[in-house]
């Protein structure tokens, strides 16, 4: 019973995906498998994050190892493997990486319906001092058997499937949405199986929390100004909210979903269409936050309705908490008005 030291009913992340699938009696689980093998890749980058400290794994790219091998900088290693497991699935045709400038097109003989964009390891920058960092991924079908074109991955993120993260932190945490609410599974690294701890993940209404990088404050614009301003400052006597920036997507996004509260990366005059790439950075994380019960917002409308123009295209984001997203939506509409 439950005060067994081991839980015998383990819900891997597999066995949820076969069951969500046996929902779908035509399907032939290839989403199964394309699941299998980004979570191989996940796995695969958490160990070698975890070691990045003792095998100098961090070295700037064009180091040598003591073999005199080109030591690859670990965003480039993790690259390579995501594209190599995405690739041998056989269930995808056109991928999309942060690391790549042009997306690959998989050769025919091992296309499949899905088509993938991904960050393979998104904040990077934060290796070398230890903060968490992760991979970022959105799940598009291809809807012919034509020859795969750039097409198919410039949709807008209303027509994505399936989106996720996996954060490598204290612990090694997927995050995953197939359609049917946002879903938390922990590693087990005795196991080597991400096991179900979060199911269900709903992100408060309301929360006392913001997150932006407050050193492009001389560069934001009106809305967002004064967005920052009523956090800081409450006009109607509540009180103040915390502020709480990491400088890693997947880690302030993560504790947005969990603990509430706003996200917000916006345009600012050096960059107007902010930082964030819309593909593989806005679209899953927006993806997953209105399964959750929250909200994100472009500062024009809604993020998952924007539709990419370039495969890197960026766009300003604002996501979390419905009622912090809706606070900074009237503000952007009063703009409007004016
Ligand atoms: P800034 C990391 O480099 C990243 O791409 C995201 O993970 C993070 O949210 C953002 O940039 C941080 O940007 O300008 O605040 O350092």
């Amino acid at each position: 019973h439950e005060a067994d030291a081991y839980r015998t009913d383990l819900m891997t992340i597999t066995r949820f995906v076969l069951n969500e699938q046996s929902k779908y009696p035509e399907s032939r689980g290839d989403f199964t498998i394309l699941l299998s093998n980004i979570v191989l890749g996940c796995k695969f980058v958490c160990s070698a994050v975890n070691k990045a400290g003792l095998a100098k794994l961090i070295g700037l790219a064009g180091d040598t190892n003591i073999q005199g091998e080109e030591q690859k900088k670990l965003d480039v290693l993790s690259n390579d493997v995501f594209v190599k497991a995405l690739v041998s699935s056989g269930r995808t045709s056109v991928l999309v990486s942060e690391e790549d400038e042009e997306a690959t097109f998989v050769e025919s003989s091992k296309r499949g319906k899905y088509c993938v964009v991904f960050d393979p390891l998104d904040g990077s920058s934060n290796i070398d001092c230890g903060v968490s960092i992760g991979t970022i991924f959105g799940i598009y079908t291809m809807e012919h058997s034509d020859e795969p074109t750039i097409e198919d991955v410039l949709k807008p993120g209303n027509e994505m499937v399936a989106a996720g993260y996996c954060m490598y932190g204290s612990s090694c945490m997927l995050v995953l949405s197939t359609g049917t609410g946002v879903h938390g599974f922990t590693l087990d690294p005795s196991l080597g199986e991400f096991i179900l701890t979060h199911p269900d993940i709903k992100i408060p209404n309301k929360g006392n929390i913001y997150s932006v990088n407050e050193g492009n404050a001389q560069n934001w614009d009106g809305p967002t100004t004064k967005y920052v301003e009523r956090c800081k400052y409450p006009k109607d006597g509540s009180p103040a909210k915390s502020l709480r920036y990491v400088g890693s997507m997947v880690a302030d996004v993560h504790r947005t979903l969990l603990y509430g509260g706003i996200f917000l990366y916006p345009a600012d005059k050096k960059s107007p269409n902010g930082k964030l790439r819309v593909l593989y950075e806005v679209f899953p994380m927006a993806f997953l936050m209105e399964q959750a019960g929250g909200q994100a917002f472009t500062g024009k409308k809604r993020a998952l309705d924007l539709v990419p123009k370039k495969i890197h295209e960026r766009s300003p984001i604002f996501l979390g908490s419905y009622d912090d997203v809706e606070e900074i939506k009237a503000l952007y509409a009063a703009e409007e008005n004016n």
